[in-house]
């Protein structure tokens, strides 16, 4: 079954495969702590968000030309296609890119060698969305937003992603500022690891339309209670939330629950490279696992376009 949806969380440095990482790696000659492929996917056992994050950043050594980004984005596209995606919102985090040398230039001009043409190649649409590193400085976030001037025709919004503990929203209320002055759509992850307070901080501080994740917002019922009425899409990543360990196993997983308080719920993959699938496969996996019934799995579908950057006309030819 794929039924065509919208993803809109995804990390596009988390779809570099294994297999990928070593061929990037050995046409750059960066050399990797592992022997083989079967010996990275070892490393795929999380205990927590953090442990994660030093893996996906370690991986990104291997990322260091134009092409190397075009070739990364035309493999999720490839694989995005065949699990029904028909429109993406892309998150990238040029921070982790330009203190490794790799210019803002590089990282945007790559993706778009594949982004520009994923309509006609894979039937895909696609947004770029620019993600500030929270556990970076509200200074780097601000010279990141300037970086990013020159190519902001090909972006359409910002968001606030890694380390979340420790890192409130308010943080970046400067950076916010500036971005929606540009223009710019706003989302943020908040309450995957850190509590609802930030949930509420990513509304009424950074001015987000979207929550990416937003798991722990049902530890609060008056805030579920806002969220429902203010109708705000949450991008939630079931099968990330198994590997990061925030919920034990999927079928502990609250989306049937969110759903039932009316939440505007959508299905993502996060980055799926590292977390065991796609788009689809996390269609799947919650409908095996939390008994999802036919209609809410079209419920889930119809608000991934809803909660989309697509205007209406453009969204009913994505269906
Ligand atoms: C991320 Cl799962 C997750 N959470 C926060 N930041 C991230 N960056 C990439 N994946
Ligand atoms: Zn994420």
């Amino acid at each position: 079954m794929s039924l065509p949806k919208a993803e809109l969380h995804l990390h596009i440095e988390g779809t570099l495969e294994p297999e990928l990482a070593f061929e990037l790696a050995a046409r750059n000659g960066v050399s990797l702590p592992y022997a083989d492929t079967d010996e990275l996917r070892e490393a795929y056992r999380f205990e927590d968000l953090q442990s994660f994050l030093n893996l996906y950043y370690e991986l990104m050594a291997v990322l260091r030309t134009e092409r190397d980004f075009e070739d990364l984005a035309n493999a999720y596209l490839a694989r995005a296609a065949a699990q029904g995606v028909r429109h993406a919102e892309i998150f990238f985090d040029p921070q982790a890119h330009l203190a490794r040398g790799v210019g803002m230039g590089t990282v945007v001009e790559g993706l778009w060698r594949a982004l520009g043409k994923s309509e006609e190649a894979h039937g895909v649409s696609t947004q770029l969305i620019l993600c500030f590193l929270r556990d970076e400085s509200a200074e780097s976030a601000l010279e990141t937003l300037q970086a990013a001037k020159p190519y902001l025709d090909r972006i359409v919004g910002v968001g606030l992603d890694s380390a979340e503990v420790g890192h409130p929203p308010v943080k970046f209320r400067e950076v916010y500022e500036a971005a929606a002055a540009l223009g710019l759509r706003r989302v943020a992850h908040a309450g995957e690891e850190g509590p609802p307070e930030y949930i509420t901080e990513a509304l009424d501080v950074l001015g987000v339309e979207r929550i990416d994740h937003g798991l722990r917002c049902v530890e609060d019922p008056a805030l579920v209670e806002r969220l429902v009425r203010e109708r705000v899409p949450l991008t939630l990543c079931p099968l990330s939330n198994v590997r990061l360990r925030t919920v034990d196993v999927l079928g502990d997983h609250p989306l049937p629950a969110m759903l039932e308080a009316g939440l505007l719920c959508t299905v993502n993959s996060d980055d799926p490279a590292y977390f065991g699938g796609y788009a689809g496969d996390n269609f799947d996996a919650v409908r095996q696992a939390l008994g999802l019934s036919e209609d809410q799995l079209r419920e889930l579908a119809r608000n991934s376009f809803l909660a989309s950057f697509l205007e209406h006309d453009e969204e009913r030819r994505a269906r």
